[in-house]
């Protein structure tokens, strides 16, 4: 038993908060340890309450590309602060971020803001079934998309961490229309859409999965999705929440050349405040109340503050050296992982899109989250407690990704690789 300042938040916390932590796999509960309390960030780097340093490959699970405490988000911030912090009424900021994403995202035309990505995905999903006027959505196993009841069938992240399968207080029959077919699977999908297509409202995937670990779409996967949801009138459904500006400057859809019809957002858009946004065609968006009659709603969507820091951070992701940069970085980190692997004799799978990134402990190519779930996941733990106690912090399950981001400097990866390095040879 440590008596660091962590332990000690961590054991008060948890009289108070259910595990201690408001969101489950913080409790670190799958890699065998306990949370780190954090008292700052700065750049690449946070730092714990007691005073350790640790270089960032979380960033708040992604938001925080350009680095903590960026200059052009603390300044917008500074700026807005000074109006107020929330009017529950419209102002310019909103129309500026949905230009933003507009501008770079051209399957979206109109965007609402909302507060999460759980929100975003599951009014996405309400709008696909009021549009379509059909109930059946399709999902694919180890893609999470929130904690929304219907979404929440063999998820991945948290659930996965857990093991567990779904989640009581679920019922039966909420999601009975709810299917959850393999990921990267062509033909299945195919058959079930040959049977079923006519009653499928909408498909919603990760077009690059973030939350089994990450898994990239074999060729012709979202190629097929795209094509058999307009054969059968079904919505396709972009969860871009953890890829939305991540990946590429125009997000997954922009890298690999498909158009959904809708997309959601989070994360990158709110720059490290809490933002969702789902968008897509006009005639689709407009069936959203008060335009239309499918109702959605938020007391802080829209959030002055919050469409600030989603503002500035899209303003700097402007340029597309930027993503050029991000690429490299992430290529350097991942390459790195695979070289300390190999040269430890440690079967590792590696790889990224963008500035997205992901690593199993296992020798046989990762295409879903079957295959996820195969790899060694105590290796996973010893390696995550290894660097941490080095002061790499990563995220803690294999059922994550890792995010690199522009602060990220050549000594930050150089340092990761080297304690890697040290760490695989005690694996
Ligand atoms: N499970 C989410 C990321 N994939 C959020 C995790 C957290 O915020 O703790």
């Amino acid at each position: 038993m440590s008596n660091s300042k962590s332990d000690k938040l961590f054991n008060e916390a948890k009289c108070v908060i259910p595990g201690g932590v408001n969101s489950p796999v913080r409790a670190c509960g799958s890699v065998g340890g306990q949370p780190l309390f954090i008292q700052r960030g700065d750049k690449a780097k946070i730092w714990d309450v007691d005073g350790n340093a640790y270089i960032d490959y979380v960033l708040s699970w992604g938001p925080l590309i350009l680095g903590h405490r960026h200059p052009a988000v603390i300044k917008k911030l500074e700026q807005i602060l000074e109006s107020g912090t929330s009017f529950g009424a419209p102002t310019e900021l909103e129309t500026i971020l949905a230009q933003l994403v507009i501008d770079r995202v051209p399957s979206v035309e109109k965007i609402r803001m909302v507060n999460s990505g759980t929100e975003a995905t599951m009014s996405a999903v309400r709008l696909a079934r009021g549009y379509t006027k059909r109930d059946v959505i399709i999902k694919f196993d180890g893609c999470y998309h929130g904690h929304a009841d219907t979404l929440l069938v063999a998820a991945g992240s948290g659930v996965a961490t857990l093991g567990i399968p779904g989640s009581p207080g679920v019922p039966e029959k909420v999601i009975e229309n709810t299917l959850s077919l393999t990921f990267n699977d062509v033909d299945e999908f195919i058959r079930v859409m040959e049977k079923i297509g006519d009653q499928v409202a909408g498909v919603i995937l990760e077009p690059v999965a973030g939350n089994m670990g990450m898994v990239k779409p074999v060729n012709g996967f979202l190629e097929t999705l795209r094509e058999y949801t307009s054969k059968y009138g079904a919505v396709l459904i972009f969860d871009e929440v953890m890829t939305g500006f991540r990946v590429a400057k125009d997000s997954a859809q922009g890298l690999f050349g498909i158009t959904p019809d809708l997309s959601c957002f989070g994360k990158v858009i709110g720059g490290g405040l809490p933002v969702g946004a789902y968008g897509g065609q006009k005639d689709i968006m407009n069936c959203i109340a008060p335009e239309g009659s499918v109702y959605q709603a938020g007391t802080l969507s829209g959030n002055p503050l919050a469409m600030a820091a989603g503002i500035a951070t899209l303003q700097e992701l402007e340029n597309d050296e930027v993503y050029t940069l991000l690429e490299a970085k992430t290529k350097q980190f991942i390459t790195g992982l695979q070289h300390a692997a190999d040269a430890n004799n440690i079967p590792l799978k590696t790889g990224h899109v963008g500035s997205m990134a992901g690593f199993f402990f296992t020798d046989a190519d990762v295409s879903n989250f079957d295959d996820a779930k195969k790899c060694d996941l105590k290796r996973f733990a010893k390696f995550y407690r290894g660097m941490l106690e080095k002061g790499i912090y990563l995220a803690p399950s294999q059922f994550e990704a890792c995010f690199v981001s522009i602060a990220h400097t050549n000594e930050d990866i150089e340092k990761t690789i080297t304690e890697a390095n040290e760490i695989m040879a005690g694996l």
